[in-house]
């Protein structure tokens, strides 16, 4: 059955109980918590969901795993799925509460990693880190003709911490102190201002996000997913004086790392956030396990956690589905909306990157990006009008 605004409520109002009942329960799962699991699972099964979790959740595996807990969190399989379970229409629907998740429903994840990021199978291993230049990558839109701006994102999760459902008040605040200490020492093009959401007045918000620089505020996903308990402690935005450079401090990730601006020159964006990742790492340290890469809260980020992205006017393509499917898939492109993931896309701009993060180094990944981008520019010329 698929949940309606009726249900949804009632789901959430559960979905939080449970996370917040369960996070320092004993190892064993409870007995409620497994009717509810059983429960909400027969739904998803039964539903027309299209999501990653649905497809690899087997009643097998479901049953295998459904006991389990993670070593030093006690995170069970819900806090894995309660997102996939509240949201029928997620893409993915599956999240990691600690990085041990990983390893201990590895049944699960392996797969929907495999099918996410495009063929990375369980014997894969995630490259060296290697970001090369990127310079090599010359402007994708010289004339300004598609490109209204572009920005490269990763994510990266401190050693030490397990990700939002298992995060206390005081780990929110321990992690934002050591961020911003981090923060503080940055120089050159990066200096910049942190400010903490809680200090943050709602107008001044809504600026930022309207800009596109900050996150927004109350993603069904996240929040049944665990990740908006204690909201807004612990979060806020680091912005250089130039407003290219920004730091998000623990919303989806502990820290995620942005470089933006107008135009296509995807390599000047690119390098300035290798520049920021790199004067970061050398004060902080981060949780980077050596199959899959840099640990993130959603598999769908993990390996290099980058997404480089465009926002691009391509009017024929856009009229074109069937042909616009069939180049992404080619490319390996994900399109998003104008607002980011589960937006609609407004005057006809659309956000579009690379789907996978994993199994290439950081080079790799923007090259294909890169590739996939002039291939549509190179098509919407060609298009015919209709
Ligand atoms: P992510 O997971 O990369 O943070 P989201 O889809 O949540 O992505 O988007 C976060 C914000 O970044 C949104 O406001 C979105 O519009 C903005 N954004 C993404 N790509 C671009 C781009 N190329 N130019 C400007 N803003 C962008
Ligand atoms: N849980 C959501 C989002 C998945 C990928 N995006 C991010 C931001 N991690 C879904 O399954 O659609």
């Amino acid at each position: 059955m698929l949940l309606n605004s009726k249900t949804r409520p009632k789901f959430k109002f559960l979905t939080s109980w449970i996370l917040a009942t369960f996070r320092h329960a004993s190892k064993k799962v409870d007995k409620n918590l497994l009717k509810q699991m059983e429960d909400d699972f027969q739904k998803l099964a039964d539903s027309k969901s299209k999501s990653l979790l649905r497809r690899h959740l087997t009643k097998e595996i479901f049953d295998k795993l459904k006991t389990q807990t993670t070593p030093s969190y006690n995170s069970t399989l819900m806090h894995c799925i309660s997102s996939g379970l509240c949201n029928h229409d997620s893409g993915v629907g599956l999240y990691a509460p600690d990085p041990e998740a990983y390893k201990v429903f590895a049944d699960l994840f392996d797969p929907v990693i495999e099918d996410y990021h495009k063929c990375f199978r369980k014997t894969d291993k995630q490259p060296e880190t290697a970001f090369g230049k990127g310079k090599d990558f010359e402007n994708l839109d010289p004339d300004g003709n598609f490109i209204v701006s572009t920005r490269v994102r990763c994510g990266r999760a401190l050693k030490g911490f397990p990700f939002n459902p298992c995060l206390t008040e005081e780990d929110y605040n321990k992690l934002q102190s050591e961020i911003c200490a981090a923060l503080k020492n940055l120089k050159g093009e990066y200096k910049g201002c942190y400010e903490s959401l809680s200090t943050m007045d709602k107008c001044s918000q809504q600026k930022l996000i309207d800009d596109h620089l900050l996150f927004k505020e109350g993603d069904r996903f996240l929040e049944a997913a665990g990740a908006s308990r204690f909201w807004p402690i612990g979060r806020g935005i680091y912005l250089n004086d130039a407003k290219n450079f920004v730091v998000w401090v623990n919303e989806e990730d502990h820290i995620r790392i942005i470089s933006m601006e107008k135009g296509g020159d995807l390599g000047k964006v690119y390098d300035r956030m290798v520049g920021g990742v790199e004067a970061l790492g050398k004060q902080l340290q981060f949780n980077r396990d050596e199959r899959l890469g840099f640990l993130t809260f959603c598999p769908t980020n993990l390996g290099t956690s980058i997404r480089a992205s465009v926002h691009i006017k391509l009017p024929k393509l856009m009229n074109d589905p069937e042909e616009l499917k069939e180049l992404s898939e080619r490319y390996r492109l994900q399109i998003r909306g104008t607002s980011g993931e589960h937006s609609e896309a407004k005057d006809g701009v659309h956000d579009i990157s690379n789907q996978r993060r994993l199994g290439l180094t950081e080079y790799e990944i923007i090259k294909e990006m890169h590739t996939g981008i002039k291939g549509l520019i190179e098509a919407e010329k060609k298009a015919k009008s209709c």
